[in-house]
């Protein structure tokens, strides 16, 4: 096992493997940006080092100065946390060409589930059931029209190097589609350098959900269920429950299998995540996530696995500390991402947390790296903790929420936490009777003025 870590990330993440490595008894080693010298995981972590000024792109993305930290304090391994370089199939082979572990999966595998089409490709062959679309890449307007007709419309256009929303247009019609293709490519050339694009049904009313799956070096490979992250804001997951609403055993038990089978033919390693759109009783495979996720803790409180220590012994070369037997959904989970944002605008709001009181009790969980008297600087996205819940039912868990809300005071910045507060009385919310719209319609007819 490793005996030292550097954590190549910041905020509540950077603190939640500093806990796993803790527990391991592993020592860490924070980086951190000059923005950052009163963050708490600089505070908390064995050691740190600074490795550059505010901008991103001039520390935490500084793929030299992480190398050359992890040298100097004679780290074993790197674990990238999410954003940031999780998923840069570059740095994962100089941090292994520097003899030092990458803690996430194969250089070959990042680098194909970056690439969209190539996912779909990879599932496709491995019996994932996919999006109906183009086959492969479309790269002229007369090879678009022919998959538009041959898919039938509304088709949506999507780019290769894109996901998370970006490059994405719709065509309702033939009459549309010129014009979805060209907008599409440009963007997708500005956006990420690469104009390949495909095209894929349309689906009208979908889910979100995604299932969590980890797989050894000694030929494990488990999944641990779904999660459902259909409440999104422009692409930006705002509440994430598990298990999903709409997911019974039979049916998480039958794409469970299907899914792991997939992952052991490729000889994936880590853990991951497969998100797939979920309509009429059918999934359909839209993109898988190489890295941990933000919202793992939902599917750590179901089925008490701790994915973080499973991702340091998957990458120690140990065996997982479980079996596909050992996985028992229990209870409900839902997390709320607290960000520092007005609820209305959702614009952010660094400043001075000049107040700060975490809910606590049982079944209540807050993943979060602030403090009364931290100053969220301007620099980084806006989260500042996600207040997590577990009970034994869906509407335990929704009451727990709001009894859990209720308590938390964030004073100084603007949070989302009055939106969360609205969410855990909407009927809909209250059902599980939402899709992938729904939020957006929510605060669309309820952009009036506010008392
Ligand atoms: C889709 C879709 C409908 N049909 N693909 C958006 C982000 C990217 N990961 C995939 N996305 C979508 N792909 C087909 N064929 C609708 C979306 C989508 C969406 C997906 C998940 C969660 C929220 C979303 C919001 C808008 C659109």
């Amino acid at each position: 096992m490793f005996k030292k870590v550097l954590i190549a990330n910041r905020g509540e993440i950077a603190l939640r493997i500093h806990r796993a490595c803790k527990e391991m008894d592993i020592a860490t080693v924070a980086i951190h940006s000059e923005a950052d010298q009163n963050a708490m995981h600089v505070r908390l972590a064995d050691e740190s080092v600074c490795i550059g000024p505010a901008p991103s792109a001039k520390s935490y993305l500084s793929i030299p100065s992480i190398i050359a930290a992890a040298e100097i304090t004679k780290a074993d391994a790197i674990h990238p946390g999410y954003g940031f370089l999780s998923e840069n199939a570059k740095f994962s082979e100089i941090v292994t060409k520097h003899e030092i572990t990458f803690i996430g999966p194969k250089p070959e595998h990042i680098r194909m589930m970056g690439d969209k089409i190539a996912a779909k490709e990879a599932m496709i062959r491995t019996g994932v059931p996919v999006v109906p679309g183009s086959d492969g890449g479309v790269d002229t307007l007369e090879a678009a029209r022919k998959a538009g007709k041959s898919i039938g419309y509304p088709v949506l256009v999507k780019a290769a190097a894109g996901g998370g929303g970006r490059g994405m247009k719709v065509a309702r019609n033939a009459g549309e589609l010129d014009v979805a293709f060209q907008t599409a490519r440009t963007e997708a050339k500005a956006a990420f350098g690469d104009d390949a694009v495909y095209l894929e049904k349309y689906l009208e009313r979908p889910r979100h959900i995604e299932l969590q799956i980890a797989a050894d070096s000694h030929g494990s490979v488990v999944h641990l269920g779904e999660r459902d992250c259909s409440l999104q804001r422009r692409h930006q997951k705002i509440f994430e429950e598990a298990p999903s609403p709409a997911i019974d055993a039979a049916t998480r038990t039958a794409i469970g299998k299907t899914v792991c089978n997939a992952i052991r033919k490729l000889g994936y390693l880590g853990v991951g995540t497969i998100e797939f759109l979920y309509e009429d009783g059918e999934f359909y495979f839209i993109e898988m996530n190489t890295r941990l996720q933000v919202e793992h803790p939902v599917t750590e409180m179901i089925t008490g696995v701790d994915l973080v220590q499973e991702q340091i012994r998957i990458a120690a070369g140990e065996k997982l500390s479980f079996t596909q037997r050992d996985v028992h959904i229990n209870g409900h989970a839902i997390e709320c991402r607290i960000n520092a944002e007005n609820p209305q605008t959702f614009t952010p709001c660094p400043g001075l947390i000049s107040g700060f009181h975490a809910p606590g009790g049982l079944g209540v969980r807050l993943d979060s790296a602030v403090y009364s008297g931290y100053t969220v600087p301007p620099y980084y996205d806006s989260l500042i903790g996600k207040l997590i819940v577990h009970a034994a039912t869906r509407q335990q868990a929704l009451l727990r929420l709001k009894r859990a809300l209720g308590e938390m005071v964030v004073s100084g910045v603007e949070t989302t936490l009055p939106l969360h507060q609205r969410l855990v009385e909407e009927p809909d919310v209250l059902s599980g009777d939402y899709d992938i719209h729904w939020l957006e319609k929510f605060l669309k007819q309820d952009a009036g003025p506010r008392p």
